[in-house]
């Protein structure tokens, strides 16, 4: 099925229109995974709208509540494409210092629980401290993701591996990025272990560091 009404009405912000288009893809059999690409290839183009000055700052408030919107009409298609039921693992994920995006991270989190693993949010915002103090208390968690969708927060994700390390909890984890603008030259510089453009990237991560 044809998923572009989908984006191109995200696009346009059709509230109701996206929603009928959503619900007409999963009664046709679209997956969630590709229901969720069509939205993304939606998100990024309002982005870029933004940053051309064709689009507000409540233009993308008002995309991103309809993507939440989405999520929860998708969310049970993703658990049930996830499979896995037993516990795999648990993963600490947060969104860094300075960086309140949240929607990639909670595509992130459903996708992981879908396939098994529990999942400790720490939020938005997140100081390094807490992402310290996660590990500390939760020392079966053997995965950290941090998500960073702003290049001015790239340095958050700095410091929060460095305060792991201080911390003598650097071996204890492999941590992964992501984020709209993230590479795999920013999880370098940034001390990360990988880089997951996808939710789903994030998830076959994660499955190796298990062994599963
Ligand atoms: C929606 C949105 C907002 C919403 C956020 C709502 C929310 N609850 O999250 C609001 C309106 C609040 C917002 C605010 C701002 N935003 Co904004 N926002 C966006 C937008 C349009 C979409 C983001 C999104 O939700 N995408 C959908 C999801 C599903 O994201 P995704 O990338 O596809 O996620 C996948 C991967 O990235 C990956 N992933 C993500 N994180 C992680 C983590 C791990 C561990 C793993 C494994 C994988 C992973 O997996 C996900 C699923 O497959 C982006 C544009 C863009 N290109 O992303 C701009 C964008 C990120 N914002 C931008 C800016 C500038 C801002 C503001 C500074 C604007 C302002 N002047 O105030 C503020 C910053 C506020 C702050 N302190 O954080 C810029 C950032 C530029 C930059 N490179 O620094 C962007 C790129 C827009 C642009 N092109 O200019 N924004």
């Amino acid at each position: 099925m044809d998923l572009n009404n989908i984006t191109h009405s995200l696009i346009e912000l059709e509230e109701d229109k996206v929603y009928e288009e959503v619900d007409k893809a999963i009664e046709a059999g679209s997956s969630g995974n590709d229901i969720l690409k069509a939205c993304q290839a939606g998100m990024a183009e309002i982005g870029n709208m933004y940053k051309r000055e064709e689009a507000f700052i409540a233009d993308m408030m008002y995309a991103g509540e309809i993507l939440r919107n989405i999520m929860n009409k998708i969310k049970p298609l993703l658990e049930k494409e996830g499979g896995k039921r037993e516990v795999l693992g648990k993963v600490i994920i947060g969104t860094v210092k300075g960086d309140i995006h949240d929607l990639g991270k909670d595509v992130v989190i459903i996708a992981l629980e879908g396939n098994g693993f529990e999942v400790l949010d720490l939020g938005v915002d997140v100081e390094p401290e807490k992402f310290v103090e996660a590990i500390r208390s939760n020392k079966d968690a053997k995965v950290v993701g941090m998500s960073v969708f702003l290049t001015s927060a790239f340095i958050s994700t700095s410091k929060t591996v460095a305060a792991i390390k201080e911390a003598g909890l650097r071996n204890n984890v492999r941590i992964m990025v992501g984020g709209a603008p993230v590479t795999d030259v920013v999880a370098k510089e940034t001390g990360c272990d990988y880089f997951a453009e996808s939710a789903s990237a994030g998830v076959t991560y994660t499955k190796t560091v298990y062994g599963k």
